[in-house]
């Protein structure tokens, strides 16, 4: 551990220490460097990230202390999320809990405006040990929400975090997948929601777990309350046993936290005491095996890593010399 420590955190502007047990030795003794260089490692989905994975691998399902619970955030651009994280945080650390957080930028990686966005404003906790925040592009690639962000949550877990937050910005298809990584989805959203049209709001009815009502210090909280609890039939998660309550912050003025806080907590025994945890984890399992097999096939038929070839099987399919289905095969080969 000492000689992983030296030589990741020893480094001037490049990390040295590459060797995957190091890492995750110095990254569970609180080395922050460490930890990075893993995730950054799991991001670029090479053979190391496939040696820190097995590593981490663990039974997915029971009470084991890598088992903690992941929190999804999600809701529209702006509902106030990584402020209520911010906010999340602070509560955390208040009772002495570390926490991790992931945000996820659906944003192209010209822009980058989310990324440099969240990390001001959750910057107060940059300094703080227990700790720790990294922001993740999701590519929107083949999959969605990219396929590093399990690993990567396993390896916080790994790493001793007490909590996981996965901040996701409610634009469709990421929005869905923090369902596929969540065990508690927290959609967020504001005074006003009723405005909303229904299609919305019964996808949104689907995937919460929770819901906050944010910026409840303007006028319409309460009717936002009142809509949420009446739609509550629409909720999936009512044959389960779990009703998704509705929590009012105001995480501009820190307000509200602390329910939050006890909702989630709540959730989480319901999540360990009846059989939808396990239920929901083998579901993760089964998406996130299914995204790999369609990445790795993605990649054997050189769709995107071979321009040409994706070109001219397009061009074909284009002129009409090759029907789509067939061009599936021309990719995949026999
Ligand atoms: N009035 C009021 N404003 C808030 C509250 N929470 C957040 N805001 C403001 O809303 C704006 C957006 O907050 P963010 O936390 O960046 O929202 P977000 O959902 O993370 O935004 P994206 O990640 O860009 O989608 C900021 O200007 C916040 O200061 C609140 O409770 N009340
Ligand atoms: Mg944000």
């Amino acid at each position: 551990v000492a000689v992983a420590t030296e030589l990741v955190g020893g480094y001037a502007g490049r990390v040295r220490a590459t060797d995957p047990v190091e890492l995750l030795a110095a990254a569970r003794s609180g080395d922050r460097s460490a930890l990075a260089r893993l995730l950054t490692l799991v991001d670029q989905q090479g053979v190391a990230a496939n040696q820190i994975d097995r590593l981490v691998a663990t039974p997915s399902v029971g009470p084991a202390p890598s088992n903690r619970s992941v929190i999804g955030v999600t809701g529209a651009p702006g509902a106030g999320k990584s402020t209520l994280v911010d906010c999340l945080i602070t509560e955390y650390r208040s009772v002495g809990l570390s926490v991790a957080v992931l945000a996820i930028d659906p944003s192209s990686p010209f822009s980058g405006g989310a990324i440099l966005g969240d990390r001001v404003r959750m910057g107060d906790h940059s300094i703080d040990e227990g700790v720790f925040i990294r922001s993740f592009a999701s590519r929107g690639s083949l999959g969605g929400l990219t396929v590093s962000i399990p690993s990567a949550l396993r390896v916080l877990k790994a790493a001793g975090f007490d909590r996981l937050i996965v901040e996701t910005v409610g634009v469709g298809q990421v929005e869905l997948d923090v369902v596929g990584v969540a065990d508690s989805v927290v959609v967020v959203v504001n005074p006003g929601w009723g405005d909303e049209v229904q299609a919305a709001k019964a996808g949104l009815m689907e995937i919460a777990d929770l819901f906050v009502v944010n910026k409840a210090d303007r006028p319409g909280a309460a009717e936002t309350e009142a809509d949420l609890l009446g739609m509550q039939h629409l909720s999936l998660g009512a044959p389960s046993g779990w009703r998704p309550g509705v929590i009012l912050t105001s995480a501009l003025n820190h307000q509200g936290i602390t329910q939050l806080a006890e909702a989630l907590d709540a959730h989480q025994v319901f999540l360990i005491e009846s059989s939808a945890g396990g239920e929901r984890r083998r579901l993760h399992i089964e998406r996130e095996i299914t995204q790999r097999v369609a990445a790795e096939l993605a990649k054997r038929a050189g769709a995107f890593s071979d321009h040409e070839r994706w070109q001219s099987v397009l061009t074909a399919v284009v002129n009409g010399d090759l029907a789509p289905t067939e061009a599936v095969d021309e990719l995949l080969g026999p």
